[in-house]
């Protein structure tokens, strides 16, 4: 701990000395959470942390999270440094989803509008008509369906399935997933509920359709943490990276956050939902990103303009 608070020290300091400000996800390692608030900076989902980079008036940006946040900082501020912890913390949606091969899903179906998630490459923003993140995805899927628009989604498919259980919209879905939602098991949520009778369950849509159903509260990270401030429950069963029950904890402080269970362990032992990804992201990797100018992303021309306006058009959206 003494170390670890030495490291959080020179971390502080050198964000300062740089002008830089620290762009953190509610999924990373707490330590790197609360030097984000401490220092001005902000901890956040996706959506949120594209706005507050643009928004910020430091000339670095050091954005721990995983790297689609990352092109997203540098897509909306080009004129900005955007520095990395650790350039290979990537996810498995971003992976599962090669720009070539979209575009040929793409060009197969002109005649859908192309709506990708956040957790998509520069290349694959680049083909799209709009981005969106689990905060607004319904509402702007919800608004082409309004227009009669039909759409192709990607890349995960249980978020799609959920918008398009809840939206009725004509949606076409590429086949990808995050390993760690992916993970959580309807039936052991179940035998956890039994134990927790008064416990109130809450699922970020990534999961599957099995947890979904179950779910009191199906969110974004952001609704996720607002059921549990503004929940009337003393418990909650929580189906998503466990990185988060840090914010959780510190602004529920009274509450009990029990993690949801997954394929990897039982309803009666621990939880193993945390993203390896954004595991990479540490202290030291701030301060060496810092001190040596490394971990810093690049977009290039046109990918990034045309990423920009696949993104801005959310960011309009929900303005
Ligand atoms: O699972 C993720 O990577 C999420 C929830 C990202 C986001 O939108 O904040
Ligand atoms: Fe990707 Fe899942 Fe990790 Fe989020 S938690 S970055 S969706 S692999």
């Amino acid at each position: 701990p003494a170390q670890r608070r030495d490291l959080k020290a020179r971390a502080a300091a050198l964000l300062k000395a740089r002008n830089a400000v620290l762009v953190a996800h509610y999924y990373v390692d707490g330590d790197l959470q609360d030097l984000a608030l401490e220092t001005g900076g902000i901890v956040s989902d996706s959506l949120e942390m594209a706005r507050f980079g643009r928004d910020h008036a430091a000339q670095t940006l050091v954005v721990a999270g995983v790297r689609f946040m990352g092109e997203s900082a540098k897509i909306l501020s080009p004129e900005k440094r955007v520095l990395m912890p650790d350039l290979d913390a990537t996810c498995s949606l971003d992976l599962g989803c090669p720009a070539d091969e979209f575009a040929r899903f793409c060009d197969a179906h002109p005649d859908r509008q192309v709506v990708v998630y956040a957790n998509t490459s520069a290349a694959v923003k680049a083909r799209a008509d709009w981005m969106v993140t689990s905060s607004c995805a319904l509402e702007i899927v919800a608004h082409l369906k309004a227009q009669g628009q039909k759409i192709l989604w990607a890349p995960d498919r249980h978020l799609g399935r959920y918008i398009q259980e809840q939206t009725g919209a004509d949606m076409l879905m590429w086949n990808g997933a995050c390993i760690v939602h992916d993970e959580f098991k309807g039936l052991e949520l179940d035998l956890l509920r039994e134990q927790h009778p008064g416990a109130m369950v809450l699922v970020h849509p990534e999961s599957p359709k099995s947890v979904v159903d179950k779910a009191d509260v199906v969110g974004s990270t952001s609704a996720l943490i607002k059921a549990v401030v503004e929940g009337a429950a003393q418990e909650y069963i929580v189906a998503t990276d466990n990185g988060i029950l840090h914010r959780m904890r510190q602004l529920a402080p009274g509450k009990t956050l029990i993690e949801a269970p997954t394929a990897g362990n039982s309803a009666t032992c621990k939880s193993c939902a945390h993203c390896p990804w954004m595991a990479m992201n540490g202290l030291q990797g701030v301060i060496d990103c810092l001190e040596k100018g490394s971990g810093e992303i690049r977009v290039e021309e046109p990918i990034r303009a045309q990423a920009l306006a696949c993104i801005e058009r959310m960011l309009d959206f929900t303005a």
